[in-house]
């Protein structure tokens, strides 16, 4: 489910930092929100062609809300290093029937279009995507704060140094949290001053994007200084190379290192979790949510335990 309730998925009531689950017991806040990964492409770098025909995908879409998601991230271009482009025609043909496949079903979950195309964008708002996800923070077409503004859905603005193409090339920073910081002060500046309700707005550090294994746990355990930005923070850890080079595990064994990142990153404020194993972070983030959130704070059932 969206931000806010059932109803936010369609964009209809106010972004808010608190995100609500339908449970059979009524509707419970919960701080965070887990944002499952469907990506419809042929080279993504975990899931490349795992989702590329739209039933397959609608289906994926489906499980990932039924494990916990309340987002859905419907790609059609990937951003792994090294990447191409994919001209607008093909993004289009690969994601609007996946978009309009979900938004047809009607789950309790909002629609997100990972996409840094003005058109695609605006194509998926009309099949009935809520949430843009824009991995160059509006920076590829501005235009996209416009969009995004008149047609008041949410926004999430991410950190890359350079483009896909190019950006693992020794990547260099004074202080990578430092310049991470400034530069989202600066996008959601610029998107504020283009219309977009600053509530619209989340935030990601763009874990990956351009940036060296050191950078990448830099952000991770200083993450608590962008939560002074105001706004959501998204993280999007899951499978990513680094975590490769921390255990030696290959991209479809890497859950364990992710919900790890993930634990950690909740310590530290971020509330959107960007993931591919939702099932796995869901429980995991339960934990974390009871530990360090006291989350729920009326069980509605008292639990024992043996152990
Ligand atoms: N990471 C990827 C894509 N989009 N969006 C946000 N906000 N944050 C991220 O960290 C992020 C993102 C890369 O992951 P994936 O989609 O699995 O790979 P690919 O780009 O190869 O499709």
């Amino acid at each position: 489910m969206g931000q806010g309730s059932a109803a936010g998925a369609r964009g209809t009531t106010p972004a808010a930092a608190v995100w609500t689950d339908r449970l059979p017991s009524g509707a419970v806040e919960r701080p965070y929100a887990i944002m499952g990964v469907v990506n419809v492409t042929p080279d993504s770098f975990s899931d490349g062609g795992a989702f590329e025909d739209s039933t397959a995908a609608i289906a994926h879409a489906r499980r990932l809300v039924s494990e916990g998601a309340s987002i859905v991230d419907v790609g059609g271009e990937s951003t792994r290093p090294g990447a191409d482009p994919v001209p607008v025609a093909e993004e289009l043909a690969r994601v609007l029937p996946v978009v309009e496949g979900v938004a047809g079903m009607d789950l309790p979950a909002q629609i997100s279009i990972d996409t840094m195309k003005l058109a695609v964008a605006a194509a998926a708002i009309d099949a009935g995507a809520t949430y843009v996800n824009d991995v160059t923070a509006f920076r590829h077409e501005p235009e996209l704060a416009a969009l995004v503004a008149g047609r008041g859905v949410d926004c999430c603005l991410m950190h890359m140094l350079g483009e896909p193409r190019t950006m693992q090339d020794a990547p260099r920073y004074d202080d990578v949290v430092d310049d991470v910081k400034a530069f989202l002060e600066e996008r959601l500046a610029a998107a504020t001053k283009a219309g977009v309700a600053e509530e619209r707005i989340q935030l990601d550090p763009g874990i990956g994007f351009g940036k060296t294994l050191e950078h990448n746990l830099e952000l991770l355990r200083r993450l608590d200084e962008l939560t002074a930005l105001g706004r959501p923070l998204v993280i999007g850890t899951s499978r990513k190379t680094f975590l490769g080079r921390l255990t030696g595990r290959d991209v479809t064994e890497r859950v364990h290192a992710t919900v790890a990142t993930s634990v950690i990153a909740f310590e530290r404020g971020a509330r959107v979790f960007r993931v591919h194993d939702v099932a796995a972070t869901a429980d995991a983030l339960a934990v974390a949510a009871a530990t360090f959130a006291r989350w729920p704070q009326t069980p509605t059932r008292t639990t024992t335990t043996t152990t």
